[in-house]
This record gives structure tokens, sequence and C-alpha cells, in this order.
């Protein structure tokens, strides 16, 4: 962790131009009859999770350019982890992935203690084969054609809401890479009733207050055709298993150009919206940091997701899900946790009852007007000022440089090899 002095001096550099930008905001905001302090509270209480997995340098099919002082294990991960959460106060939980993170609860729990977190919803991985694995998924996983392949996958999902339990987790996400690469290759109604069947089997090992997390992915690894390759599918799976389960929207895991806002609104309005992978995107599922290619269409993802908000059943997971490959991954998921709550925020400026009448009168230039005035706002104050007052940092990035964090750990983590692509 960072120590509290290098913390408490960067802030004192930036406080009181912050103070000054802050009152102005607030001026501007109560002219428009916007409290800034309750939207400040609402900011502060908005966390969203970090990917374990994101914390390592990532890298693509070709090739992996790994950073200094990468973390070793889960341990190291959640050291990361932590930093990135004392900084931003925006991070409190971390998902985990299995079998990449196994370790005993016992362990993962005294070490998030240690640190200041809680485990988000667990991850299971039947998209790789693992040393003593009996059999491969070459082929396929929850959907295989061979039913012992098929049943192996069932029990390490069992598996992971076993451990998930004793970590406090609440949620299984599941993603599989299942699907095929020629046409002909398989029969996509026998594959997916396959597929329906083995989940069904997950789903029944749920704990009563746990949530299933389905999540739909286009294409990659297969090229062709995937199991759950749209957010139709992945509504028809939360339908067939149940009421816990739900589905999972990653940002980048559609066409270019699909409205993504729409597709939230529609598994919101019948009651399968549980959760979100966030990232950013332009040509395909490029992983890029959240909000640095398109803000706009993010806040219009959250757009939807305050006008959900006074629904008291209405709680959708939120994580980063994104693969760092040209920066230091602490400094690109605190930016892009920053960019999450920057999105609700403004969403939260959007004058909804004044919306309404436009859209009733049918007045469409008036309507995305009103909309836009919450994205053009400048809403950097608010988030300082709440990280300021949970005790993190005003400006995360400059604090971590001072703090010297990677060259330090780097110090006790040796350098692993760049050998080898896939996205880590
Ligand atoms: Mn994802």
């Amino acid at each position: 962790m960072i120590k509290s002095d290098i913390i408490a001096q960067a802030n004192d550099a930036a406080n009181a131009k912050l103070k000054a930008d802050y009152d102005a905001l607030g001026e501007a905001l109560d002219r428009r009859g916007i409290d800034i302090a309750a939207i400040k509270s609402k900011v502060a209480k908005y966390g969203v999770a970090v990917p374990s997995w994101g914390v390592g340098t990532g890298g693509t099919r070709f090739a992996r350019f790994p950073g200094t002082g990468e973390p070793r294990d889960i341990f190291d991960k959640l050291d990361d982890c932590g930093v990135i959460h004392q900084l931003t106060r925006a991070t409190p939980s971390v998902s985990l992935h299995f079998p990449w993170d196994a370790q005993p609860a016992a362990d993962l729990n005294s070490k998030a203690e240690e640190v200041g977190l809680t485990f988000d919803a667990m991850n299971s991985n039947t998209f790789q084969d693992q040393e003593n694995q009996q059999y491969s998924y070459k082929f396929g996983s929850l959907s295989h054609t061979d039913a012992a392949t098929r049943q192996q996958a069932i029990d390490h999902n069992i598996a992971c809401i076993a451990l998930g339990r004793e970590i406090g987790s609440k949620a299984l996400t599941i993603w599989v890479g299942d699907g095929s690469n020629f046409p002909g290759q398989t029969n996509f109604t026998r594959q997916f009733e396959r597929y329906l069947e083995a989940t069904r089997q997950v789903y029944n090992a749920l704990p009563e207050d746990w949530t299933l997390l389905t999540e739909h992915k286009m294409y990659e690894p297969a090229f062709y055709s995937t199991v759950v390759q749209d957010w139709g599918t992945n509504l028809l799976i939360a339908q067939q298993m149940g009421d816990k389960a739900k589905c999972l929207v990653d940002l980048g895991h559609h066409a270019p150009n699909v409205n993504i806002e729409m597709i939230v609104a529609r598994l919101t309005q019948f009651g399968k919206l549980g959760g979100f992978h966030f990232n950013d995107s332009k040509y395909g599922d490029d992983d890029l940091d959240t909000g640095s290619i398109d803000p706009y269409r993010l806040f219009l993802v959250f757009n939807e997701l305050v006008e959900a908000e006074n629904n008291p059943d209405f709680n959708p997971m939120h994580m980063l899900d994104q693969s760092h490959n040209v920066t230091d991954p602490i400094e690109s998921l605190m930016v892009s946790a920053t960019e999450v709550q920057r999105a609700y925020a403004q969403a939260l400026l959007v004058d909804r009852t004044v919306l309404e009448g436009f859209q009733e009168s049918n007045d469409a230039l008036m309507a995305t007007t009103t909309l836009k005035h919450g994205f053009r706002t400048d809403v950097e104050p608010i988030l300082a000022m709440a990280r300021l007052e949970a005790g993190g940092a005003i400006d995360p990035v400059a604090a971590y440089r001072a703090s010297n964090y990677r060259a330090q750990v780097s110090a006790i983590r040796p350098q692993v090899s760049g050998a080898g692509g896939g996205i880590v």
C-alpha cells in the first residue's frame, strides 16, 4: 500500500484549486436545481469491481510486452488492487478467476482484509486447458459433444461456487469460448441444447442468494459461430434457467455500432440485467480502457442505469474487464474506475422530468439537448472531492507516480518473460 503522507502531500498541493472548482460547479448546478452534495454522495457510494487478471499486463494473439514488477500471484494482484482502491476509493471489490487465482479461502480472505477489499463475482474458466486436466476444451466445454467433457466443465463451475461461498462472493459469471470455426462444424440447435442442459446443472447448484451471470460474446475464440453470441441468446438462457439467472453485458462483445444502451434498457425492462463488464472498443472486442474511445456511449449506458435506479430490485454488478497492453495496469484501472464514476455522475445530472416532457411532446431536438447537457458538464470536481473526503487522492495517477510503488514492487517481483501471446 502507499504511505498516507505521500497521498496527503499530493492532496495538499491540489486542495485549494479543487475547492474553488467544486464551489463554482456547486453554484452552477444550484442554478439548474441540482444539489451538488447529493450527487457527490451517490458517486462516493458507487463502486466498480476490479478483475484480478487486469493488474497484469495484457497482450494480443501476437505478443505480450510485460511491464516491470508484474504481480506473481493472486496475493501480489490483491496488493495492486488494494492500491487502486486506496487512491480512487472507487474499487472496493475484486473479481477472481479460477483456476488462475485458486488458493485456500482462508489465505484469500486474510489478504483481502489486509488490503481492505472484498470479493465480487467468481469467474470460471473452461476456455483453456489446465495442467492435469483429463478432457480437453479444444472443441468446447459446457456444450461439448462428449458428456464427460461437459461434466468436467460443470464440476469446475460448481467448485467455483464452493470456493466463492467461503470468500463472500454472491455470483458466478460464466463465459464460454464454445462455438465453431467452420460452417457445418456443429449443429447450432443440438450444441445449444447441450449448453442449456449443462448450465442447468450449474444453476441448480447455486445457493439461494446467488446470481448466475452469463456473458455473451459475438466472436473469438470461435470465429464462425459462438454458442452464446448475443444478448438474445443470453436472455433465452436466463429465462430458461430461472430467477437467479441474469445477463451480463460486456461492452466490447458486440458488433461495431450496435446500440448497447438499448440492449441495457430491454434487459432492465424484463428484470434480466445482471451486470456489466466495462471497457471500450474501436473495431471489435478491443478491451481498451473504459471511456477512452467513446465516452458518450458510456454515458448513454449510464443514462439507462440511472433511469432504472428507483426500482428497488435493480442492482446490477459492475466490473472493469479490459486488457492493458501499453500502460501500467494500475494507472489504467484507476482512470477507468474514474470514467465509470464520471459517466454515472453525468447521467445523474439529466433532468428526467424535463426530458420526459420533451419525449411526450415529440421535441426531438430539445430532448437530445437535455440529455447532452448532463454529458457536457465537467463533473471532475465532484469525483475528486468524493475521493478526497473518502481518504483517496485528488489525482490518483499523480499520487501513484509520486509514490514510486511500481519501482518498489519491481525490486521484489522478478521480471517475467515476454515470450508468447495471449490476453492475460
Ligand atoms: Mn468480459
